[in-house]
């Protein structure tokens, strides 16, 4: 349940965070399918509470998949095309909870009506005997009461339970039969692994309709938020299926905002504290920590501050620590409870595209962070190298680094803000013409930005200008 089941040899998830499943659907035709992307992580697609901002999304009222992305037609049609575009889906999947304090009935997105104070959801159906009794989390070293008690004063669902049970796999199973992947589950750590153990193993196996090998379960990638300070470990979970690896996000935000020179990138890896690559998702930045939700705080890098997420995304793609990469794709904000881009009505704003390719942020508000261009190169980029070793290991014993993977790639990074980089270093890449990939690629015959020439010994004089910046070659763009 390791193995994200990606078409060829693709490498990274994009969560396209509240977009709608028409919208996705053409993403993947238009944009996902052919630039690389090899899976999209979407937001739970089941009945929630009905307002406006984002985070009703984390509470449940039923699992009809009728939410404001789209209905379960829309969504089924959506994850065949993606599908068939080479892109996979992964559900982030709400189990932990249903819908939070409410004083009388909460109305779901499809109509049904619960009633928290009764423990009453009938669109699933559960009732008073499939929760914990009610206490809230406060004191995060109580691994009991974590996983006992309410997170955020959610309706803590009683995993345990049979019916309980019954009713999360029916509703896995049903994601499944429509074609999806695999699943993100939302606060892992607040339920027991062993419960969590039972349901996975009786989720069915992925719909060979869609080319999944037969006999292949669901990718399971499970939110836990351990940086070291609580009693429950991501250790717990691992041996279960992939962690997000929150570290990654919180460290690189630390080295790429200079608060850790880069050199000590180094050793990045496991003895940063980080499970070994084959149990992770890495990201830079989640859908909670932009934000200042979950962990992580203002030293988290997001599209706000482009100058320096852009360098930290490409070294998270550039770099083999992390079997499954995540890129994060937003709308703009100003205060964390913000909903998506939507019309007057309350429906979701299709994004729109300028002739560069890039979403339209000033008009309608999308972010995408994936259509950027020194990112989709780097998606690419690391495809390209995917099970290439990382070696020629450069630093400048400050804030400069380089290496290759194997003989398929090369990366350097300048972070000094006062001076160049202007070194000749060995590339493991074969003699001939190279155009960085960031500055503009290769154009045909003819480099758009940066040539580096790289002699018969593999070395080539790497030149960057003040930081921060990036520069990456790979035999694709050879010319
Ligand atoms: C909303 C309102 C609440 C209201 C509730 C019910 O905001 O005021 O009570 O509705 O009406 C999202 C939003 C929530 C929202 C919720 C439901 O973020 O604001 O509540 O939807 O609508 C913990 C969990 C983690 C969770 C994270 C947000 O462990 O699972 O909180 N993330 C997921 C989703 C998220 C979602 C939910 C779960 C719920 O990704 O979008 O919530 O479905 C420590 C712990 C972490 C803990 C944080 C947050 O972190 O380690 O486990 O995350 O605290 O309190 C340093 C430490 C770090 C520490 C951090 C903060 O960085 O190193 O460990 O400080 O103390």
């Amino acid at each position: 349940q390791k193995d994200p089941q990606f078409h060829d040899n693709r490498t990274t998830i994009v969560h396209l965070f509240e977009w709608t499943w028409p919208e996705i659907a053409r993403e993947c035709e238009e944009f996902l399918g052919p630039q690389g992307y090899g899976g999209v992580q979407i937001s739970p697609p089941n009945e929630v509470i009905v307002t406006d901002n984002w985070w009703a999304r984390y509470q449940p009222v039923s699992y009809k998949l009728i939410s404001r992305s789209g209905s379960e037609s829309d969504l089924s049609d959506m994850i065949r095309r993606c599908n068939q575009a080479g892109v996979r889906t992964y559900v982030d999947i709400v189990v932990n909870h249903m819908s939070g304090y409410k004083d009388g009935d909460t109305l779901g997105t499809a109509g049904s009506v619960a009633n928290y104070g009764q423990r009453s959801w009938p669109a699933v159906p559960y009732g008073p005997g499939d929760f914990h009794p009610t206490c809230d989390i406060s004191n995060y070293q109580d691994r009991q009461q974590v996983r006992n008690c309410q997170l955020s004063s959610l309706a803590d669902l009683n995993q345990t339970v049979p019916h309980v049970r019954d009713m999360i796999v029916g509703y896995m199973d049903h994601l499944t039969d429509l074609g999806v992947a695999g699943f993100r589950i939302d606060a892992a750590k607040h339920m027991w692994p062993e419960d969590l153990e039972v349901i996975y193993g009786r989720l069915k196996d992925l719909n060979t309709d869609f080319g999944f090998p037969a006999n292949t379960k669901p990718y399971i990638y499970q939110e836990v938020i351990d940086l070291g300070g609580e009693e429950i470990k991501k250790s717990e979970y691992n041996h279960l299926g992939a962690v997000t690896e929150f570290k990654f996000s919180t460290d690189i935000g630390l080295v790429f905002r200079n608060k850790i020179p880069l050199k000590s990138l180094k050793n990045w890896g496991p003895e940063w504290n980080m499970l070994p690559s084959e149990d992770v998702i890495v990201f830079v930045d989640n859908h909670d920590n932009q934000r200042g939700h979950g962990a992580g705080g203002a030293d988290i890098l997001t599209h706000k501050v482009p100058s320096l997420y852009k360098p930290a995304v490409a070294f998270m793609l550039a770099h083999p620590y992390g079997k499954v990469a995540r890129v994060m794709s937003s709308y703009a904000f100003d205060n964390s409870d913000q909903g998506p881009p939507a019309h007057e009505d309350g429906s979701i704003k299709a994004p729109s595209f300028l002739s560069n390719q890039q979403c339209d942020t000033a008009n309608n508000g999308w972010v995408c962070e994936h259509r950027w261009p020194e990112i989709v190169e780097m998606v690419k980029f690391r495809n390209l190298v995917n099970d290439a070793p990382l070696e020629n290991w450069w630093d400048n014993e400050g804030k400069q680094v380089a290496f290759s993977r194997g003989n398929k790639g090369f990366v350097a990074f300048n972070l000094e803000e006062d001076s160049e980089l202007d070194v000749n270093l060995s590339t493991g890449l074969a003699a001939g013409e190279y155009c960085d990939v960031i500055s503009g690629g290769r154009l045909g015959n003819q480099c758009g930005g940066v040539k580096v020439v790289v002699t018969e010994d593999g070395s080539a004089d790497i030149k960057l200008p003040k930081g921060p910046q990036v520069l990456a070659i790979s035999s694709q763009s050879k010319l």
